[in-house]
């Protein structure tokens, strides 16, 4: 299962998820609001706190950015 840290109120956040829902994948979304058990989450498998951030536990892909994460998506699973 996809996974997408991310905040509602982010235009990159907004990007990805917004082609996740073009290629109708199923993914669970993560708030990553200030002091939330997600974003602290985040910072130990990202080493920040800066989102857009995928992790995809299928593949063992994990990743910042979200051009690199859609051309990722596109990639695999377009
Ligand atoms: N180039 C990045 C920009 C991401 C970005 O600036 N995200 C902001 C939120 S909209 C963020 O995480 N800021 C906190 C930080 O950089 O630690 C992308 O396209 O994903």
């Amino acid at each position: 299962m996809l996974e997408l840290y991310q905040k509602e109120s982010c235009p990159y956040s907004r990007k990805v998820r917004a082609r996740l829902s073009e290629l109708g994948l199923s993914w669970i979304a993560h708030s990553a609001e200030q002091g939330t058990k997600s974003t602290e989450v985040l910072q130990k498998i990202s080493g920040d706190q800066k989102i857009p951030f995928l992790v995809d536990a299928e593949r063992g892909v994990m990743m910042h950015e979200s051009d690199d994460i859609i051309e990722y998506l596109n990639e695999h699973y377009a």
